[in-house]
This record gives structure tokens, sequence and C-alpha cells, in this order.
């Protein structure tokens, strides 16, 4: 082929292909080929990572501690305030920010606490949408759209608003004061807490209590077995930075699903009869595991629809009126696929694995049958 019938894009390889054959003859020797690209890969994959996912010396994933606390913020509003000026940002991929949308959800606080949904940007960061481009097969799901608060394009433009400005990482969820401009709280526990017994004023279901005060202890021991060896366990997996770190993880992982497991074969929820906030942590986990974690992330000892009771377990409350809503299938996966570009430098997203569809999650579930005292779901939804 001559020079003038190449299009612009074959010449600098031409131009490359001379100077190795110049250099090394018809072809570049193999070992010397692998070891040039893998060392040149692995610098910047390591690179990538430290932004992505801060590490400890070890190479384990290390998650920053969020900067807006409930209970450390001065102008937080007070819990029992009638007019709370509360709203709710975002993602739908996220499992932390789930959470808010399934006690919202569960409480009735959808007028109380509007909500803006972000998406990812190509760069990880979140925004908002002004047409509806992520679909969902359901109406009534949730999808991205733009921000109903502040009218912003991104959520770093919101945080930014807040008085003394923000450059921090702006992250979901994120509880906003639409009176003060400011940020309330950016850590999803506290604002589940601050959902589930703090607005009971204005929640449509003010008698459901997720955090009983006779619980309280069972809760939080299950709360920190799960939140390290589960809900950040799926993430220490995921962007562990060497081998040893990720066996640490993806042991403790799958213990602590063996042991769930078992758990669930006798015990309806966590603490008994009874749905907890424990509860809600732990599924928003779970829905995403086949899904992503179990490939994305190399959390692939086992799938979780090999567990039959904890899937069984997921189904229950996957069933209860209003949470299968909040749970977007295609945002999940695109998010996860599409976005963690060190993980997945091809952004391919593979198709859906089988057991994952809404279908299959209605199936039966009869865990009512394990309930020691009311066998009708414990969980009622106005
Ligand atoms: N500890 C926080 C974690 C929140 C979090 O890490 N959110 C991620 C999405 S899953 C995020 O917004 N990341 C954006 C960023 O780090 O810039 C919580 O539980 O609310």
């Amino acid at each position: 082929m001559s020079l003038n019938n190449q299009t612009p894009s074959d010449v600098p390889s031409s131009i490359l292909s001379s100077i190795t054959k110049l250099l090394w003859g018809p072809s570049l020797p193999p070992d010397f080929l692998i070891s040039t690209v893998r060392t040149a890969w692995h610098s910047t994959w390591r690179l990538m990572m430290s932004q992505l996912a801060p590490s400890d010396p070890s190479g384990g994933y290390s998650r920053p501690a969020s900067r807006f606390r409930a209970n450390k913020l001065p102008h937080g509003p007070s819990p029992t305030s009638h007019n709370p000026h509360l709203h709710l940002y975002v993602g739908l991929p996220c499992p932390w920010a789930h959470r808010t949308l399934v006690v919202r959800a569960l409480k009735g606080l959808e007028d109380a606490v509007p909500v803006s949904v972000a998406a990812p940007g190509t760069d990880g960061s979140w925004e908002f949408k002004f047409n509806n481009d992520v679909r969902a097969a359901d109406k009534d799901i949730l999808v991205p759209g733009p921000d109903n608060a502040n009218k912003r394009r991104t959520l770093k433009e919101v945080y930014g608003l807040r008085k003394g400005g923000y450059n921090g990482r702006s992250t979901v969820p994120m509880l906003w004061d639409t009176e003060k401009n400011d940020v309330v709280c950016n850590e999803s526990y506290d604002i589940i807490q601050l959902f589930n017994s703090g607005l009971n004023g204005l929640a449509q279901n003010p008698k459901l209590d997720l955090s009983p005060p006779a619980l309280k202890e069972e809760i939080e021991k299950w709360n920190n077995i799960i939140y390290r060896n589960v809900n950040n366990g799926v993430y220490r997996c995921g962007f562990a930075q060497s081998q040893e770190a990720y066996d640490k993880a993806v042991n403790e992982l799958f213990d602590t699903l063996d042991m769930l497991d078992v758990h669930f074969g006798s015990t309806r929820y966590l603490c008994g009869d009874k749905l907890t906030l424990a509860d809600v942590c732990l599924f928003t986990t779970l829905i995403r595991f086949d899904l992503v974690y179990n490939g994305l992330f190399k959390c692939t000892k086992k799938k979780l629809i090999e567990y039959p009771n904890l899937h069984a377990y997921m189904r229950d409350i996957y069933q209860i009126p209003k949470v299968a809503e909040t749970c977007n299938f295609l945002a999940i996966m695109d998010g996860y696929y599409k976005i963690l570009f060190p993980l997945n430098p091809g952004s391919i997203r593979p198709i859906m694995p089988s057991g994952c569809e809404h279908e299959v999650l209605c199936r039966p579930h009869n865990r009512d049958l394990l309930s020691l005292t009311d066998k009708t779901a414990e969980i009622f939804v106005s």
C-alpha cells in the first residue's frame, strides 16, 4: 500500500513498524514486548488504583471516612423538626445510597424528603441527567434525572454551594439542607438512623421502628461483622492491590456469607422476626452480589444464588412493598462495569447473570414460616 492510500491513523503505526524493523528485524522479540507492556500497564494501573481506591502498605483497600457526620454537625436540622427542608442526593449503583432509598421508602418519607438521582459520569463523578437515558424496564423504578433542589449539572457543584465551599470527595448519599444551603450529612448509616427515628412527624409509616432499643446491641454486633466483611468486604476484594490483601478479604467475605447462610436457616432476619437497619445494610450488598461483585470484584468463590437461605432472605426483603422500585439493575451494572475503568478497561457490560432478574427475585421465599411470633410479614408499608 502506498503512503498516499493510508488513512491518518495508519501513519503512526507504519512509522512504528519501520523503526521496529530497523532495530529488531521483522518483529519485536515477544519477551521484550510482553515485559515492556506489562511494566507500563502495571505502573499505570497502580497509579489509577491509587486515585480510585486508597490502600494501606499491604495493598488492602482503605476506605476514606465520610466528611459530614450527622452527630458532628453543629447546624444540622433538629431530628424532630416538622419542616426540615431536606433533600436527598443518591446514585443508583451505590449500595450506600441504596440503604437510604430503602429506609425512605419503608418509612414513607418520599414527600418529606424529595430525592435527586445522579448518574456516574465517564470520570466516575456524579452528574445529573436532563433526559432519562438510563432505561428501566418498569416505569416505577427510579432512574437518574435532574437536580431538583439546586438545578446544578454535577454533584460536585452542589457540594460547592455550601458556605465555605468544599474540595473533598463528592459522594452519595448526601443529605442537603435546602434552607441553610449546606450539607447535613454524607454518611449513609447516619442518614438511615435519622430517617428511621428522626422524622416521624412527617413519615407515613411512623410506627415502623427499624432500630428498636431492645435490639440496638444486636444490630450493632451484626453491623460490625457485616460492614467489614461484606459491605466493605466486596470492595476490599475488588480494590485489593496485592494478592495477600485480596486473599484475606475474599476469605473473610465467604466465611461470613457461609456463616450467614447457616444463620438464616433458622432465623427470618438478622435479629429474629423483625426487619432492622442491619438487614437493610446487608440487603443492598446482596442484591448487587451476582450482578457485579461476583465478576468485577473477583468475589468468585460462590454466587449468591448458590446460598439457598441467603438468596431466599434477599428475595424476602426484595418483595417488601416499595423495595423493588429502589433497585435498578441496569443502572447498577452500568455504574460498575462502565465506570470503574482500572478494573474493566474495555468498559464492556456483561450480560445479566441468570437469577438476577425481577421474575426470579419474586419467586416464593417461604421465610414467613421461620417467624416465631407473628407469621405474617412484620412490615406494613403505607
Ligand atoms: N461511607 C460512605 C460511603 C459513600 C461512598 O463511597 N459513595 C461512593 C459511591 S458507592 C461515591 O459517591 N464515590 C464518589 C467519589 O468517591 O468521588 C457512606 O456509607 O455513605
